[in-house]
This record gives C-alpha cells, sequence and structure tokens, in this order.
C-alpha cells in the first residue's frame, strides 16, 4: 500500500460542533491511525462546509457577518478535534480563497462542456439538507424526513447538473463495486433513489442566496452548495481544471470518504457523476456510519439534549480523550447508529480499559518487579502459547479494519486482552512464585508482556495516549508497522523499576480519580 486518502464530511458551522460530529471524526481518526500502521503515507482530511442559506440565516440572526460567523465556529470545531486528538493532515475551509476559485473553474467547465444548462424551475427546497426535495419523499404531513420541517416553495431560474445523463453508468458502477458503498446494505437504498433520479439544480439565485460562490460567468448566480462542499475532496489536494498539482496525482482517488448516512446520496450519486463529468476516477469506498442519539433519543436543540464534545471529557475530567474515542468507536456495529450515555460509557471504559486492559498490564509489571525486580531474564523467553490467538487477532483487525468495522475490530482487541488476563488466571504467577518455580513464573509474566505490546499497538489508533503509555513501560516501539509484529517484543535484561510503574488508565468516577481531580 504506497499511501493512503481518506477524509470526513465536512461540517456546517451554522453551530457548533457536537457528540455527533465527533463520532465520525474520532472514526476517520482511527481508521487513519491504523493505516499509518500499514503505510507510510496517510493523508487525512477534514474541514468546515461554510457556504449556504443556513449560515447566511443564521448570521443575520445574530446580527454578525457570515464570515465572522464561520470564523467564530470554525475555530470551535478546530478546537474540539485538537482536545479529542484528531490527528487530520489538513482542514480546509469552503471560504478559503484557493478552493472558492477552483470550484468556479469547475463548475465553468461542467457549464463549457454541456453537463450544466440554465433552467426554470419551481421545486420545495429544505434548508437542512440544503437541497430540493422530491414531493413523494415527504412525510404525510408534507415535512422534510430528516429535520421535520416544511421545505418552502422556490422558484428560480437556476443551472443545473445533468444527473440522468449519469444514471445507467451509475447503476452499473454501483452494481460492479459490491464495496463502493458500505456497508453494503445501503447499496440498494441509493439504487432505488437512481430509479427516480432528476437533473439537480446546482445554482441559487443570487437575490435569494448571497453567501455563496459566484458562477464565473453570471453574477445574479451563486454556486450550489453540494457542488461547493463536495469538491473540497480534490481542491485540498490542489485540483485544478487545467493543471493539477502533484499532491492530486498522488494522493486521488480517495481510498474512502467517511460521512454519515443521511448524506449518502450527495457522495454516491451527485459526487460520483460530478466525478464522471470532470473524467476523474472515483473514490474507492464511501463508508456510511450510523448516527448517535443521547440516552436512546435523537439529539435536537428542542430536546435540549446536545452534547458537545468536550462536555464528556471535562464532566468525568478526563485526562485525554482516549476512553471517550474507544467508547464512541465502538458504540455501533459498522453503519449502524449508536448511543451515548453516561452511565453506560462509565461502565463500558472502567471494564475495559481499567479493570481488563490497564489492570493486566500493572499486575504484570509488579509481579516482575516484586519477585524479578523489574528483569526479564533470557530463560524467561521461550513458546507462548498467546502468540497464536495474538497474531491472528491482528490478522483479524486488519481485515476488520479493511471493511469499515471499527467497533467489530475493538471487540477482537478486548477479547486478546480477556484471553491473556484468563492465561494468567489459569497459570497464577503468584502461586508459581510461591512454589518456588522461579523460571515458570518469570515464563507466564514475559508471555504476557510481550503479548502486551501487541495489544498496545492494536489499541494505538483508539487510545494513543494509552497506547504510548503502555509502550513506554514495556519499552516497546510503538511506530512498529502491523506486519513486523511478532511474539517476540520484551527485551532481555531490566525492563522497568518499581517507580516507573504507573496505571494507564484510572477508573472513570474511582476513588484515585477523584483524588486526582481534586488535585
Ligand atoms: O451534512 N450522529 O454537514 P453537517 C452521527 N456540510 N453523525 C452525525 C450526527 C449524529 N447525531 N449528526 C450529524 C453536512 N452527523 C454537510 C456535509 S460533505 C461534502 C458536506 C454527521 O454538519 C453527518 O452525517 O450537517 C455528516 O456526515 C457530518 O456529521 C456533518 O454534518
Amino acid at each position: 500500500m504506497e499511501k493512503y486518502y481518506i477524509t470526513t464530511a465536512i461540517d456546517y458551522v451554522n453551530g457548533a460542533p457536537h457528540i455527533g460530529h465527533a463520532y465520525e471524526k474520532i472514526l476517520t481518526d482511527i481508521i487513519a491511525r491504523h493505516y499509518t500502521q500499514r503505510c507510510d503515507d496517510v493523508y487525512f482530511l477534514t474541514g468546515t462546509d461554510e457556504h449556504g442559506i443556513k449560515i447566511q440565516k443564521t448570521a443575520a440572526a445574530q446580527g454578525i457577518t457570515p464570515k465572522e460567523l464561520c470564523d467564530m465556529n470554525a475555530q470551535k470545531f478546530k478546537d474540539a478535534w485538537k482536545a479529542l486528538d484528531i490527528d487530520y493532515k489538513k482542514f480546509i475551509r469552503t471560504t478559503d480563497e484557493d478552493h472558492e476559485k477552483i470550484v468556479q473553474k469547475i463548475f465553468d467547465k461542467l457549464l463549457k462542456q454541456g453537463d450544466i444548462y440554465k433552467h426554470s424551475y419551481e421545486g420545495l427546497y429544505c434548508q437542512g439538507c440544503e437541497c430540493f426535495l422530491n414531493p413523494k419523499d415527504l412525510t404525510e404531513d408534507g415535512l422534510c424526513p430528516d429535520h421535520l420541517k416544511k421545505p418552502e416553495v422556490v422558484k428560480e431560474e437556476n443551472y443545473f447538473f445533468k444527473l440522468t445523463k449519469y444514471k445507467d453508468i451509475l447503476i452499473k458502477y454501483i452494481k460492479e463495486h459490491p464495496d463502493f458503498i458500505v456497508p453494503q446494505f445501503r447499496a440498494n437504498e441509493v439504487l432505488n433513489q437512481l430509479e427516480d433520479i432528476q437533473d439537480i439544480s446546482v445554482s441559487r439565485a443570487k437575490s435569494n442566496v448571497q453567501w455563496g460562490i459566484d458562477v464565473l460567468s453570471d453574477s445574479e448566480q451563486s454556486i450550489y452548495v453540494w457542488i461547493d462542499a463536495l469538491s473540497n475532496y480534490i481542491t485540498a489536494l490542489g485540483f485544478d481544471t487545467e493543471n493539477p498539482s502533484d499532491t492530486f496525482k498522488k494522493y486521488w482517488p480517495a481510498d474512502v470518504h467517511v460521512i454519515g448516512k443521511d448524506i449518502l446520496k450527495f457522495h454516491s450519486i451527485y459526487w460520483p457523476a460530478f466525478l464522471m463529468a470532470l473524467d476523474l476516477p472515483l473514490p474507492k469506498h464511501i463508508f456510511a456510519h450510523g448516527w448517535i442519539t443521547i440516552d436512546e433519543s435523537k439529539m435536537s436543540k428542542s430536546l435540549g439534549n446536545v452534547i458537545s464534545p468536550t462536555s464528556v471529557l471535562e464532566s468525568f475530567n478526563l485526562e485525554h480523550p482516549d476512553a471517550f474515542r474507544y467508547y464512541m468507536a465502538s458504540s455501533a456495529p459498522c453503519g449502524r447508529d449508536g448511543n451515548y450515555s453516561d452511565d453506560d460509557f462509565k461502565e463500558k471504559v472502567n471494564a475495559h480499559l481499567a479493570n481488563s486492559m490497564g489492570n493486566l498490564l500493572n499486575r504484570t509489571l509488579s509481579m516482575l518487579v516484586k519477585y524479578f525486580d523489574g528483569e526479564v531474564k533470557p530463560e524467561f523467553k521461550g513458546e507462548n502459547p498467546l502468540a497464536k490467538k495474538a497474531l491472528g487477532t491482528v490478522q483479524i483487525v486488519k481485515n476488520h479494519f479493511d471493511n469499515f468495522e471499527i467497533a467489530e475490530a475493538s471487540l477482537e482487541i478486548i477479547s486478546l486482552v480477556d484471553a491473556a488476563n484468563k492465561y494468567v488466571q489459569d497459570n497464577a504467577p503468584w502461586t508459581l512464585a510461591k512454589e518456588e518455580k522461579m523460571i515458570e513464573c518469570g515464563q507466564v509474566l514475559t508471555n504476557v508482556l510481550d503479548i502486551m505490546c501487541i495489544i498496545s499497538a492494536l489499541i494505538y489508533p483508539y487510545c494513543p495516549n494509552i497506547a504510548a503509555d503502555m509502550a513506554r513501560q514495556l519499552s516497546f516501539n510503538l511506530k512498529t508497522k502491523l506486519d513486523d509484529l511478532t511474539a517476540d517484543n520484551i527485551k532481555t535484561g531490566k525492563l522497568i523499576s518499581k517507580e516507573d510503574i504507573k496505571p494507564v488508565f484510572l477508573r472513570v468516577d474511582s476513588e484515585i480519580a477523584d483524588k486526582s481531580q481534586k488535585k
């Protein structure tokens, strides 16, 4: 694998980031970090979507300019991703000058080659979706099914993109590439939507929408938000209609666009059609994740249950975001909806990260210090009964990531931790020490520590801080590529002293955590 190009959806900046936005960025960051363990060149793009009527109206309601609103809220997204250790390479804003210029050129090219034409139109526009809705998709009360709001009747002369021209070729492509849309069960929904697809409006009259990129040849029209937004995946790399940059040539096509299920239509129908019109290759995968609910309810301003991504870190006084990242990433199987609840969060991270994984390392290192002054003797090394399961888990985890099964992969890692715990329980090194079977005791401890190195590598994408703490105590190089992992990781000689043993994760709400909170 030479390169891996991965993107998130770019978030609307008419509000602050919430836990749903965070879910997507965490999933993407985990996938990106996993691939850094398999390939030297991962490009991770995220950003904000800053044009459109929604942003224009929110700014007006707050008495500020759209640009001021965008600047203020884009910063909130950047701050949140920093707090969650989202390690993106580039943050694109659709108000970036170079992005705007290239979007104008893309539109112009499609217009000149006849993929875009002008047409007078009356339709039902949903501001929440920033798109025209088909009357047959509305609820019985005539509302947008996603936003439960009445769409407005818009009558305008707009530019249209000839989506119908690409209908058959798109259907064929999706049928011939069963891994294009992930999870596969969503492909049928897309094929159904394609059946009655129409040409789509790709501009709005400036008189109605001022906050948008001007059509180059027609200053009365601004470019429709989805052409503007979707193009970010190529403009960020320096795409140009005449002279694409080397970065673009290197990274395009994207390996995966990670997006929510609500915007799958735009990514698996509109975007591939735009790309075909531009004569560019299609992304390899569109991964549509599910939605996060709070205490089993849909998050909404009116219910007052919108949770900011950093509020969880603050309310549990977490010193790093690992537990939250782990919890979110393991909250739902591939493409299914997940849920956040405080109680479930506490229970799961305490059980998995503190009791199973953290304690195992802590107990094993403490015994090594107690019985052997922290030294791994050459005679402790030998055949490791946990090796097969551990190296098998590495392969299973890789396979899960290839299918974007992030929660499923995390379960495999915890199952390896459980197997190592059972091995310690079954072999009771404390009893071996009491019976003065010191070599056997040392072997058991070393076997576990060798496997803990593999566990630190596997948990790294989810919990980079915990993994770094584990690796430090094990003198293990976390930069080891997954394919280079062996079951022989611990060097012989002095490994650790008593004062260097440190719990890698304190139970949330435990006494110790309470004390460190008071500090
Ligand atoms: O759709 N759970 O922006 P957006 C999980 N600007 N994911 C959620 C979620 C939830 N409760 N709520 C939102 C847009 N998301 C466009 C995208 S891409 C070229 C343009 C996800 O701020 C949502 O599914 O409404 C989407 O993938 C992302 O957050 C941004 O949503």
